[in-house]
C-alpha cells in the first residue's frame, strides 16, 4: 500500500508543479501560448476570467463576480476572441453579464490557455484583440474492454465573501465508449473588503453537463449538452444586477487522423435568457423631485442564440503543414426593458439582432531550413448583420402632458430615425499573419511576426438606438448609441521577442505595436434629440447626460510583456510576470479606456514530497493614463501578497489552502469599475474596492 502511495506521489510531483506552460512547437517554433492548468494551480475564485490576472499580457475587467471580460494588451469584450471547449458564445446580456468565459465555471476548468501576442488565423474568426481557450473536463478513453468510472470531486469555500462550492465529474469509459457527466452548485454571500462590505456582490450558479464520446481506429465523435443556471448575482459595477441566466448548451467533434492528414469538424450551439433588473438585489430607485422610485423600476429580459461551425483538414507535407479551414457563427439577440410598476411600459433595447460571419482560411507552417519557421495565414470573413424595428412606450399613465410625454415623443422620434434607416450591413473583411522564428543558438530562438486583423461592429455598438449603457460590459457610467454603418476596425500589428532556455533560467519577453485604423470608440454625440433625451433622463435620476456615440476612431496600442523563471535550487523556483501596455487615441489627445497599469508578478514556490508552498506579490502601479472621453478616474498603486499551500495527504486526495491579500490591503483596481448600487461603505459613482483578506480552501479527490 505505502509502495502505491509513494509511487502515485512520484507521479503527481513529476508533472510540472503549477505548470504554466505547454510547448506548442510545431516548425521551428516559439512558445506562443500559456497555459494554466487547474490542477496545478490554485485559484480561489468562481470566474475562469479571474485567472486571467496571472498570465502574460493578459488581465480581467471585472464587473462582478461572475462577470469577468477578458483582457488581453489593452483590449477587452468582443475584441478577445474566447473559445469554451471550441465553441464561440456570445452571451444574452447586452451588457456582457455573460462573459463568455463564464461558460466555463473553474470547478469544470480543465485548463485556460492564452494565445502569446498574434493568434493565428485559424484560432478563430475575429481575434484582432487575442485567443483564449477554456478546456473543461472531457474524461479519458480507456485501453480495455471493460468498462471503467473515474472522475473527480470538488469542494472549495473562501472567507471574503462565505463562498462555497460543490461538485463531481464523473466518466464511465473503455477503449470505444466514454460517457461523462459534471454537476456543480456554488453561492456566495456579499464580498467584504477593508472598509466594509460590496453591495450586492452574492451569487449563486449551477451546472449540469452530459457527454458521449465513441473511438474507433482513427475517428472520434463526441456530443456534449450542458445547462448553466446563474441565478442571484450582483454586478454593483453595472445598472442592474442578475436576477437569472439559464443557458442550453451543445457541441459536437467529429475527428480523423490519418497517415497525411488529420480532419475536424466542430458544431455548437446554445440558446441563453437571462433576467437583471435594477431593484432586486441592490436598493431599488428612490422617490425624488422629479418621479416617484417605483416608475424608475426596471427589469430587461433579454436573449441570444448562438450557431456555429468549424471545419479544418490538416495536411502534412515534407516540412511542414497546410491548413484549410470553413467556419460560421451565427447569432441573434433580443433585449427588452420593461417596469414591473407599470405595464405598459416598454423599450424594445434590441430586436433580433443577427450577426452572421462566415469564414474561410488557410494557413501554411513550414521550416525553412533547421534554423528558421515560417507561420503564415490568410483569412476572409464576411460579416452581415441585420435587426428587427425598434419601439418604446415610455407614458405607460397615459398622461397628457409633461416629463413623461416629452420623453414619448422623443423616443418615438429616434425608433423612427432608427426604423426608417437601412440597417443591413454587410462586412468583407481580410486577415493575414505571419511569423518568423530563428534559432540562433540552442538556447535562444528569435521570434518576428506580423498581422493584418480586423473586427466588424458589435450589435450593440451598430443598433443600440436609444442613449443606454448596454455596451458589453464598458461600465463606465456613460450612455451611448449606436452607429448602423460603422466600419470594422482594421488592425495593423508588429511583435518582436525571444525565447532563452538555458540552464536553470528560462525568459519569454515579447514587445508589441498595434495600430488600429477605424478603432471603434464613443465619442460625444452630435445627435440633439439624443442628447436631450439623455439629459432628461439622467434630470429624473436615471443615467447620466452627454452621452457618446459608437464611432470610427484612430488608436494605437504598444507594450510589454514578459514570462520568466529561475530555478534556485531543484526545490525552489522563482517565477516572475510583467505587464506594460499604452492604449492611445491618435486622432485627439486621449488614452483609451480601462487599460491595465503597469504590472508585475514575482512568485517564490518550495516544493517538498508531498506538500508545496509557494509566495506571491502582485504589484500595480499607479494608472495616470485615463480616458478623458470616458470620465475615467485615476487609480493609485498598491502591492498585494498571497500565500498559498498544497498538500497531497491521501492516495488521489488533495487538499489546497490559501491566503490572498493577506496584510489586508486597502486598494483600488483599476480594471474593476465604478459602483453603480447603494452602498453605505462605497460613494456612488466611486472605484469600487479591492477585496480584503480571502482564506481559501480547495479539496478534490481523484478516482
Ligand atoms: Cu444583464
Amino acid at each position: 500500500m505505502l509502495r502505491r502511495i509513494l509511487l502515485f506521489t512520484g507521479l503527481i510531483l513529476s508533472l510540472p508543479v503549477f505548470a504554466q506552460e505547454i510547448h506548442e512547437i510545431t516548425v521551428v517554433g516559439v512558445q506562443d501560448s500559456h497555459t494554466v492548468v487547474t490542477d496545478d494551480t490554485l485559484v480561489a475564485p468562481a470566474d475562469t476570467a479571474q485567472m486571467l490576472r496571472k498570465m502574460p499580457g493578459a488581465n480581467i475587467n471585472k464587473n462582478g463576480e461572475l462577470t469577468g471580460i477578458a483582457q488581453y494588451r489593452g483590449m477587452f469584450g468582443d475584441r478577445i476572441s474566447v473559445a469554451v471547449d471550441g465553441a464561440q458564445i456570445s452571451g444574452a446580456g447586452p451588457n456582457a453579464m455573460d462573459a463568455p468565459l463564464s461558460y466555463a465555471p473553474v470547478a469544470l476548468l480543465e485548463s485556460l490557455t492564452i494565445n502569446r501576442g498574434i493568434a493565428p488565423v485559424s484560432s478563430a474568426q475575429e481575434t484582432i484583440g487575442g485567443y483564449i481557450q477554456a478546456k473543461t473536463y472531457q474524461g479519458d478513453f480507456g485501453s480495455g474492454q471493460q468498462l471503467e468510472l473515474s472522475g473527480r470531486t470538488y469542494f472549495g469555500a473562501q472567507s471574503v465573501n462565505e463562498g462555497m462550492v460543490a461538485s463531481g465529474f464523473f466518466s464511465l469509459a473503455n477503449r470505444n465508449h466514454l460517457i461523462r457527466a459534471f454537476v456543480m452548485n456554488e453561492s456566495a454571500d456579499d464580498l467584504e473588503f477593508p472598509g466594509g462590505k460590496i453591495l450586492p456582490s452574492e451569487y449563486e450558479r449551477e451546472r449540469f453537463d452530459v457527454g458521449y464520446g465513441y473511438r474507433n481506429g482513427d475517428h472520434e465523435i463526441s456530443f456534449d449538452i450542458a445547462r448553466n443556471n446563474t441565478g442571484d448575482a450582483g454586478t454593483a459595477a453595472l445598472p442592474m444586477d442578475i436576477l437569472s441566466i439559464d443557458s442550453d448548451l451543445f457541441r459536437s467533434r467529429y475527428s480523423y487522423s490519418a497517415n497525411t492528414f488529420n480532419l475536424t469538424a466542430e458544431l455548437f450551439g446554445s440558446d441563453n435568457e437571462h433576467w437583471m433588473t435594477n431593484f432586486h438585489l441592490r436598493r431599488p430607485p428612490q422617490d425624488n423631485m422629479m418621479s416617484p422610485g417605483r416608475m424608475r423600476y426596471r427589469q430587461t429580459f433579454a436573449a441570444s442564440e448562438n450557431l456555429g461551425y468549424t471545419i479544418k483538414l490538416e495536411q502534412y507535407a515534407g516540412n511542414g503543414s497546410w491548413l484549410f479551414g470553413l467556419d460560421g457563427h451565427f447569432t441573434e439577440h433580443e433585449a427588452v426593458v420593461t417596469n414591473p410598476n407599470a405595464q405598459p411600459f416598454f423599450l424594445t433595447n434590441f430586436n433580433g439582432a443577427e450577426r452572421d460571419v462566415l469564414g474561410a482560411f488557410v494557413e501554411r507552417s513550414l521550416s525553412i531550413n533547421d534554423e528558421l519557421g515560417l507561420d503564415a495565414g490568410l483569412r476572409y470573413n464576411r460579416v452581415s448583420m441585420d435587426t428587427g424595428a425598434v419601439g418604446a412606450n415610455l407614458n405607460p399613465m397615459n398622461m397628457a402632458m409633461g416629463m413623461p410625454v416629452m420623453m414619448n415623443n422623443m423616443a418615438a422620434n429616434l425608433a423612427n430615425q432608427f426604423n426608417s434607416a437601412n440597417r443591413a450591413q454587410t462586412d468583407h473583411n481580410v486577415d493575414w499573419f505571419a511569423r518568423l522564428s530563428l534559432e540562433t543558438d540552442r538556447d535562444l530562438i528569435w521570434y518576428i511576426g506580423a498581422a493584418r486583423k480586423t473586427r466588424s461592429a458589435s450589435y450593440q455598438e451598430r443598433y443600440l438606438w436609444s442613449p443606454m449603457e448596454s455596451t458589453g460590459g464598458m461600465a463606465d457610467g456613460k450612455t451611448y448609441v449606436g452607429k448602423i454603418d460603422l466600419d470594422p476596425e482594421v488592425a495593423h500589428e508588429l511583435e518582436l521577442g525571444f525565447d532563452w532556455e538555458s540552464g536553470n533560467l528560462s525568459l519569454y519577453p515579447r514587445l508589441f505595436y498595434r495600430d488600429v485604423s477605424d478603432f471603434i470608440q464613443g465619442t460625444p454625440s452630435t445627435n440633439m434629440t439624443v442628447n436631450q433625451f439623455a439629459m432628461m433622463m439622467s434630470n429624473m435620476g436615471m443615467g447620466a447626460p452627454n452621452p457618446l456615440q459608437f464611432n470610427n476612431t484612430e488608436a494605437t496600442f504598444y507594450g510589454f510583456d514578459l514570462e520568466a523563471a529561475y530555478e534556485l535550487t531543484d526545490r525552489l523556483t522563482l517565477r516572475a510576470i510583467a505587464n506594460m501596455v499604452r492604449g492611445e487615441r491618435d486622432d485627439i489627445t486621449d488614452n483609451l479606456y480601462r487599460v491595465s497599469p503597469d504590472n508585475l508578478i514575482l512568485g517564490l514556490d518550495y516544493r517538498r514530497d508531498d506538500w508545496l508552498i509557494a509566495l506571491e506579490s502582485i504589484t500595480y502601479a499607479d494608472q495616470d493614463r485615463i480616458a478623458i472621453t470616458n470620465l475615467e478616474q485615476t487609480t493609485d498603486g498598491y502591492s498585494l501578497v498571497n500565500l498559498s499551500a498544497r498538500i497531497d495527504f491521501a492516495q488521489g486526495a488533495e487538499l489546497r489552502l490559501g491566503v490572498e491579500n493577506l496584510l489586508d490591503e486597502d486598494y483600488f483596481d483599476h480594471l474593476a469599475a465604478y459602483n453603480r448600487a447603494f452602498n453605505p461603505d462605497i460613494a456612488t459613482r466611486s472605484r469600487m474596492p479591492g477585496l480584503g483578506r480571502n482564506f481559501y480552501g480547495r479539496l478534490m479527490w481523484y478516482f
